[in-house]
């Protein structure tokens, strides 16, 4: 693998849409990212979203990447623990695509059959920010590996938090917990994250969202809760 090659994204994956047995499309759920940099305030809001899409009499879960399932969570585990420089950059990514393979075929997909609303703290837009915009594998090769997992596999919506660094970081640190092997990289990493996010939403308008997230948080429950509407059709 090189460094960065064409921004690639994962433009031209179609919906969701595994090679799995499809009910009805009315029937089917949606799925939705949420996505952005530390402390962007995407756990908040995927709390707040699944909690208007029920509101609103539409079945809604909320998940995470890496983890939600329990092997998911066994990789989520031995990711984030230990020094910033642990894995390899290339081992990194391929644990976190075995992670979204189980999370996809485990639980995402067999919700979305049964017409459930998935809400994803954090998806595939983030191995491109982390793992290509901010460790520098290339962009090809990572959505090769998309590929090679998941095939056009794609949320129908990501919602991309934009917030600077600083005032991410900031949140993170207030929350008062110690960072992670992420939140220990440094400032200039953090940079090329959010320039990464910016530039993903830029690539695949269809697909992406980008939401100011700096605003306080019922502002950007709003903005979220618009894009929802307008995109997905639903009223919320
Ligand atoms: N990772 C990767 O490298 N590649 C991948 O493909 C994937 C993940 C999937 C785990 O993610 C790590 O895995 C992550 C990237 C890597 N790196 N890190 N670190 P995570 O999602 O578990 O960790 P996180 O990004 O650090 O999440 P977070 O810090 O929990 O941030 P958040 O979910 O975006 O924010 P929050 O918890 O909702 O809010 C943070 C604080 O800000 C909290 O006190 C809130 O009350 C506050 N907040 C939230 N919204 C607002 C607003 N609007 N105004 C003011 N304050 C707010």
């Amino acid at each position: 693998m090189g460094t960065h090659g064409h921004a690639r994204g994962l433009s031209g994956l179609g919906p969701a849409t595994l090679n799995l047995k499809r009910p009805e499309p009315a029937s089917r759920g949606r799925f939705i990212t949420i996505e952005g940099g530390e402390g962007a305030g995407k756990t908040t809001q995927v709390r707040l979203l699944v909690a208007a899409l029920e509101r609103a009499g539409i079945p809604a879960r909320a998940t995470r990447e890496p983890g939600g399932t329990s092997g998911g969570e066994a990789i989520r585990r031995i990711l984030l623990e230990g020094d910033s420089e642990k894995w390899d950059m290339i081992s990194e990514a391929l644990l976190l695509l075995a992670a979204r393979k189980e999370h996809v075929v485990r639980l995402i997909a067999p919700s979305l059959a049964e017409g459930i609303w998935v809400v994803s703290d954090r998806f595939a837009d983030s191995t491109l920010a982390y793992q290509g915009y901010g460790r520098g594998l290339s962009l090809e090769d990572l959505a090769m590996l998309h590929r090679f997992a998941l095939g056009s596999f794609a949320p129908d919506l990501s919602v991309i938090l934009d917030v600077p660094a600083e005032t991410g970081l900031t949140r993170a640190a207030a929350r008062g917990n110690v960072g992670d092997r992420f939140e220990r990289l440094d400032r200039a990493f953090h940079e090329r994250l959010c320039q990464g996010f910016r530039k993903i939403a830029a690539d695949d308008i269809a697909r992406c969202a980008l939401v100011d997230g700096s605003r306080d948080q019922p502002t950007v429950q709003r903005a979220i809760l618009d894009v929802v509407e307008e995109r997905l059709g639903v009223s919320l």
